[in-house]
């Protein structure tokens, strides 16, 4: 047991890294490189691409204290039986999932844009969850292995802030869990609805969470 305080908004949240894993939302070359289901959207996936150092140094020093980490991919089977018709229906224009971009066919399992970037990629024994949804509760094993580890704290980094990251941290609080996000370790392909998210997150009193940012945890983990 070694209980931390982080410094967040709206007030500083204590934690034992015990009960705590880093989750790292779908950082894939799919969101954050060109090519990919990102850019096939109509956003520039450049914007994203911030949030790679400072989640690299809080991995470093996640995976120095034994924490639990946990990395997501958002991605579809083959046969895109998995895939939620408002994923598809919903769509600018163009090449949409499952369609064969230059990183393979877009945002399904396994293709070289479904994988996580190099910089952040799982090692042997971290968990990985593939979800066909946003938040990564849903229809995956996320809840159990909390469970099993008795996990109450999730620290959170990745994207984007207002979709799978935002989605997973209201999801988050409606299993009891606490939910703690690094602004700097986040990013959304628009600056407004970033910002909103956050603000959301940590309003009245923190109604979903905490925000905080990398330099206050790895601060509070030295
Ligand atoms: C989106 C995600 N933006 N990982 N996915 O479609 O946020």
């Amino acid at each position: 047991m070694r209980k931390i305080t982080i410094v967040a908004e709206p007030a500083p949240v204590a934690i034992d890294l015990a009960e705590t894993a880093l989750l790292i939302i779908d950082i894939q070359k799919d969101f954050v490189h060109h090519g990919g289901y990102g850019e096939f959207l109509g956003n520039d996936p450049e914007l994203l691409q911030r949030v790679i150092a400072p989640t690299r140094m809080v991995l470093d020093a996640a995976r120095a204290t034994g924490m639990t980490i946990i990395h997501t991919r958002e991605g579809h089977l083959p046969d895109l039986s998995d895939c939620p018709p408002t994923k598809l229906e919903r769509w600018a224009g163009g090449l949409r999932i499952g369609d064969v971009g230059p990183m393979g066919r877009i945002l399904i399992r396994g293709e070289a844009g479904h994988a996580i970037v190099d910089e952040v990629a799982p090692l042997p024994g971290e968990i990985v969850i593939d979800k066909p949804g946003k938040n990564a509760f849903y229809r995956t094993g996320l809840e159990s292995h909390l469970r099993d580890a008795r996990i109450k704290n999730l620290l959170f980094a990745g994207v984007t802030t207002d979709v799978c990251v935002g989605s997973t941290v209201t999801a988050a609080n409606d299993h009891g869990i606490n939910a703690i996000v690094m602004a700097d370790c986040v990013a959304s392909y628009s600056l407004t609805r970033h910002t909103a998210m956050l603000d959301i997150i940590k309003a009245q009193g923190g109604i979903f969470g905490w925000v905080t940012d990398s330099a206050s945890v790895l601060a509070a983990l030295e």
